[in-house]
């Protein structure tokens, strides 16, 4: 494990899941786009970032200025430099093909710019999401190349955008955290090793949507406010971002249960869930297993699901293993 202090540019060099210079240069790329987001939500309103777009998105969600402005630095900062062979984000109706002048490289980044773009405009905390597969063939990608498993990540990661900005990245080998050092304009190592403890106490779900929600998510909800007289047996507490970036990344640092489970008012509008599997469920699912953790819909494992189209939505249960494992449970009982 490497020593805490160490650049992010040190840290891939000196490590052996990351062998590949062009691995290497893409992550350094990403990097580069999330200095400049921080850079920019920082400054927020004197950056004219603030406020809605006046458009939507192919999900019919409102855009936020700074969904388009993040979603434009990705592709500037990383179209041109020969490592790329595509680009696919929450933002854009299909996958963003490299223009013909510059040279295609061999990764496929699927991102979510901006997560949390509710925080946005109250300074709440907010992030980037990223996952890196490989594009095999040597003809330019179509969408349904996108469409891997997320088992097939070489890497996943996300950057968060609060009092300070981390950028957070698992290569299949555990779960490093860099902190923005501002005076250096540098990620340093500063969370060489994280894992999320097995048991927890946290759960954290919008409990807004309570009447909506299914069975055994209503029966493990009402067991954990049931507090140590309940059938869980302890006292929870509760916590909700209103950015899975900002409650991925709490897990990640002290244990707990992130849920944005299916509910009755989404299938009857046709939809399997809130979360993007591709952008938000696949990433934070490798993140979360490689430090330790579970990441499932209920039903099955999120890194095992074939992907069926680029905005495809799932329900997501992710956190400290020994509760996931009770939702899907409760799940598998149905009551
Ligand atoms: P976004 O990518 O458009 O910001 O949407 C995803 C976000 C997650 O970050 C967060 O967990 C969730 O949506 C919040 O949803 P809600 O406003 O329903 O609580
Ligand atoms: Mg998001």
């Amino acid at each position: 494990m490497m020593q805490a202090g160490s650049t992010l540019d040190e840290f891939l060099e000196q490590h052996e899941a990351c062998d590949r210079e062009d691995l290497r240069a893409l992550l350094a790329d990403i990097a580069v786009a999330c200095i400049d987001l921080s850079d920019l939500v920082r400054r927020g309103e004197l950056a004219g970032v603030l406020g809605a777009a006046g458009q939507e998105n192919v999900q019919g969600e409102e855009q936020k200025k700074l969904d388009i402005i993040a979603n434009d630095v990705f592709i500037e900062l990383t179209q041109a430099t020969g490592r790329v062979a595509g680009l696919a984000s929450e933002e854009m109706d299909n996958h963003y093909p490299i223009p013909a002048q510059h040279k295609r490289g061999r990764y496929l980044l699927t991102f979510d710019p901006l997560d949390g773009s509710s925080n946005i405009d109250v300074n709440g905390a907010t992030g980037t999401i990223f996952s890196i597969t490989e594009h095999a063939a040597e003809t330019a990608p179509v969408d349904d190349d996108f469409l891997q498993s997320g088992r097939k990540q070489v890497c996943a990661g996300y950057c968060l955008y609060s009092s300070a900005s981390m950028l957070v990245i698992t290569l299949g080998d555990g779960v490093a955290g860099f902190t923005l050092d501002n005076k250096r304009n540098a990620f340093v190592l500063t969370h060489p090793s994280m894992s999320v403890p097995s048991a927890t106490n946290e759960f954290a779900i919008n409990a807004a949507y309570s009447e909506h929600w299914q069975a055994p998510v209503k029966r493990y909800i009402s067991a954990c406010v049931a507090g140590k007289n309940g059938p869980i047996g302890k006292a929870f507490n509760m916590r909700w971002a209103g950015s899975m970036v900002g409650d991925i990344h709490r897990i990640l640092c002290r244990g707990g249960i992130f849920m944005y489970p299916l509910d009755e008012r989404m299938i009857k509008e046709g939809k399997q869930g809130k979360l993007r599997l591709l952008y938000e469920a696949n990433p934070m699912g490798m993140l979360i297993e490689q430090a330790g953790g579970m990441a499932h819909t209920g039903l099955v494992s999120i890194l095992d699901i074939a992907p069926d189209n680029l905005h495809q939505r799932v329900p997501v249960l992710m956190g400290s293993k020994e509760e996931v494992q009770r939702v899907v449970e409760y799940h598998a009982n149905n009551k």
